[in-house]
């Protein structure tokens, strides 16, 4: 059988819910969405839960610890990079909070990330990494029905 060129891939991000309706964004600094803001998150691995591959994501990207990971949605994301072949990219986005609220992101990646930090929903930065802007265009709110 003709292998494909490549193959979908799994994708995991992480709305981390704050009090006063902020999330945590960082402008991404990779090939893919160079320069937008998006969710902290990453490649789903072999054998991993969501829940899983959300905290690993985030233990690795900002140094956080999180509790009540919860499934939200999933997108179905094509990116093109210019000449290059398509990327293909089922991202899963879950939700958290903080274990510890008192815990302050760090930029454990620099390489591939310009630094987190906490927006207001209501006040996004710009721009949105493109699966992110297509949700909030859409009018996807991460919120608990509570906290909305
Ligand atoms: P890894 O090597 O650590 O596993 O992966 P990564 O370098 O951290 O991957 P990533 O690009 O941050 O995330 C994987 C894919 O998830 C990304 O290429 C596209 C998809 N994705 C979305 N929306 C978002 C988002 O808001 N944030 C992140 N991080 N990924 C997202 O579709
Ligand atoms: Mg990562
Ligand atoms: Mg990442």
């Amino acid at each position: 059988l003709p292998l494909p060129a490549s193959t979908p891939k799994v994708g995991v991000a992480v709305f981390l819910l704050k009090e006063g309706r902020k999330v945590l964004l960082g402008r991404r600094l990779s090939s893919i969405g160079y320069n937008t803001f998006a969710l902290p998150g990453g490649h789903l691995e072999f054998g991993e839960s969501f829940e899983e591959c959300a905290a690993r994501e985030m233990k690795e990207e900002t140094g956080l610890d999180i509790e009540k990971i919860e499934f939200l949605t999933v997108t179905n994301n094509c990116f093109s990079e210019g000449a290059k072949p398509r990327v293909h990219l089922v991202c899963i986005f879950m939700r958290a909070v903080l274990a510890n609220p008192q815990q302050v992101p760090q930029n454990i990646e620099p390489e591939k990330c310009d630094g987190w930090d906490w927006y207001d929903w209501n006040n996004l930065p710009k721009p949105l990494f493109g699966p992110l802007e297509t949700m909030v265009q859409g009018g996807f709110n991460p919120f608990p029905a509570d906290q909305i």
